[in-house]
């Protein structure tokens, strides 16, 4: 994915062909096939967020269950505040400020009103309409505010066009616990590659904790979780020729301690078959589709990663009973691959 300059998104979405009057994304139907020839069933995460799920995840965040994106958003005036005195004793000119999985682009408003150094704003996100929306919102709110956005994957890697100032990733939210921990490295090896020497990189982690406040988080009782998950079902049914049958699935979210991760899974109620773009996929009772992991690190095992990657800790942020983390990684000169 390249990033040029400009304020309307660039579509960068590869392999999309237009097939009997809809588009058919083949890079979805691959990896739902693979995905669904393994013995343990599994899809990529990041394909939960077509508009629908997109908007199901807003609402999740409106949760009080789901307490990392409030607990997040309530820890980043103070996070702003201390970055703003961080940022004045060093010798940064100017910030471009580069959102990973923007999203809905709540989160980067207490930073952009307390760091006037930020005179750029590059947001990425697999959620193309969603960002367009809310980055004209952010347009209106910071006129003298230079901001690009694209639509692409960012977990494969990426080319920026740096400018002077110095580059800061943001990626908030814990989006980083949808990575198994190898991959999580590889991310910010590459986030670091692109950001450049002296960059930062600020990231929200979810810390490991009580196993009941872990599950209630993405077993909501309004079942929106539920619906969430359940939406790729539909979005198979719909854009690739699909036959699910939504109430023969039922949502599942279990704490798996031994590998400190919420793992979410589509559980067949019977034994049945589907039908994707032509080829048949056997279900037993109870077989399940592996949807999603949600990785959550203890502080110092996100240290460990995040200098396997190149990175070195600046400064940590923890929420009222270290429930979440908030961390600025620093590119420093003296790191060498
Ligand atoms: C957007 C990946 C951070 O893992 O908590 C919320 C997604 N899944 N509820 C998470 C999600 C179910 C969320 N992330």
């Amino acid at each position: 994915m390249r990033i040029s300059a400009g304020n309307s998104p660039v579509c960068v979405w590869p392999n999309k062909t237009k097939k009997s009057g809809y588009f058919m994304n083949h890079g979805f139907l691959q990896d739902v096939l693979a995905g669904l020839r393994l013995p343990q069933k599994a899809l990529p995460p990041k394909y939960f967020y077509d508009a629908q799920g997109s908007e199901y995840f807003d609402k999740i965040c409106e949760l009080d269950e789901y307490y990392p994106y409030r607990t997040e958003l309530a820890l980043l005036p103070e996070v702003a505040q201390e970055l703003k005195q961080y940022v004045a004793q060093q010798p940064i000119e100017s910030i471009q400020l580069v959102e990973f999985g923007a999203g809905s682009l709540r989160k980067v408003k207490p930073l952009l009103q307390e760091l006037s150094l930020i005179k750029e704003f590059v947001a990425l996100d697999i959620s193309g309409e969603h960002l367009k929306k809310a980055s004209a919102d952010l347009a209106e709110s910071f006129p003298d505010l230079q901001i690009k956005v694209a639509q692409g994957d960012f977990t494969k890697p990426i080319e920026l066009e740096l400018s002077e100032a110095t580059s800061m990733g943001f990626f908030p939210g814990s989006t980083i616990g949808n990575f198994e921990p190898e991959e999580a490295s590889d991310f910010l090896r590459n986030a670091r590659a692109t950001l450049g020497e002296g960059s930062y990189m600020l990231l929200g982690v979810d810390t490991k904790k009580d196993q009941q406040m872990l599950e209630r988080a993405y077993n909501d009782s309004k079942d929106i979780t539920a619906r969430f998950n359940k939406n790729i079902l539909t979005r198979m049914n719909r854009e690739l020729d699909a036959n699910f049958h939504l109430d023969q699935f039922e949502h599942l979210a279990i704490y798996n301690q031994d590998l400190g991760r919420i793992e979410m899974h589509l559980r067949s109620c019977i034994q049945q078959e589907v039908q994707i773009a032509g080829e048949s996929f056997q279900f037993k009772e109870g077989e399940t589709i592996h949807t999603e992991n949600s990785y959550k690190y203890h502080p110092e095992e996100f240290d460990q990663l995040a200098s396997s990657a190149g990175w070195q800790r600046e400064k940590i942020w923890l929420a009222p009973d270290g429930i979440f983390a908030i961390m600025l990684l620093h590119n420093a000169d003296n790191v060498r691959d």
